[in-house]
């Protein structure tokens, strides 16, 4: 395979903006009077805002109208933007800049493709914009992953056939979305947590463009 572009998810790749939206969702769920774990958290990785309303309502036993919930998803958000206006690019996970850097030196293309709608303050918070030629969002796309959407549009916006792609993904239904791609995907975090990843890293610490090219 002729490895032409790297498309990579934002939160928890990137940048780990889980602990915001963590803090977000639990003091949500304390002012609806039930208790919101890390545990719980990790079903949020991936989905999107209102889907990730939806299982903390039934974690909670509470069921909503859609104008309650959506008054509920803003007021969500509005905390969770209080707490990335604060970030700064100190927050970019290791590794992850050597990284850009080595891809672009290689003449690799480079896209995020995140489920997010805050993905251009974060990236403006991180200084990042200028790393990526591309930048698909949850702002520009209509289907969540597993769907491929995200990184099909991604491809598409890169010029390069989705076979050529390399997706980098942390949650399990990012990885099912790279796989319907067609693209090859390449899991960061635990094994356990991501099936279906031709490879599974911990982190871009260690994972250099010579294990990229060796895939
Ligand atoms: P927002 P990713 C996802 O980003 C997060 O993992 C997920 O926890 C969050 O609910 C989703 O974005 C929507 O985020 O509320 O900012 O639109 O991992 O696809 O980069
Ligand atoms: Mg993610």
């Amino acid at each position: 395979m002729k490895i032409e572009a790297c498309i990579f998810d934002l939160d928890g790749v990137i940048v780990d903006t889980a602990k915001y939206h963590y803090l977000a969702w639990k003091e949500l769920a304390g002012e609806m009077g039930f208790v919101f774990t890390e545990t719980h958290n990790e079903r949020l990785k991936g989905v999107s805002r209102m889907a990730s309303l939806d299982i903390l309502l039934e974690l909670g036993g509470i069921s909503l109208d859609d104008e309650q919930k959506s008054k509920l998803a803003t007021r969500k958000n509005n905390r969770y933007v209080s707490f990335i206006k604060k970030m700064s690019p100190r927050e970019i996970l290791p590794g992850v800049m050597q990284f850009l850097g080595e891809l672009k030196a290689a003449g690799i293309k480079t896209a995020i493709g995140s489920a997010s709608k805050n993905t251009p303050l974060i990236l403006e918070r991180l200084k990042l914009q200028s790393y990526f030629d591309a930048v698909i969002d949850g702002n520009k796309v209509l289907e969540a992953k597993p769907d491929p959407e995200v990184f099909l549009k991604g491809a598409k916006e890169l010029n390069v056939p989705p076979g050529n792609c390399v997706v980098f993904e942390d949650a399990a239904a990012g990885v099912e979305a790279a796989l319907n791609a067609g693209m090859v995907c390449i899991g960061v975090g635990l094994p356990q947590n991501l099936p279906g990843a031709h490879k599974v890293i911990g982190g871009f610490e260690h994972f250099r463009l010579v294990d990229l090219m060796n895939l």
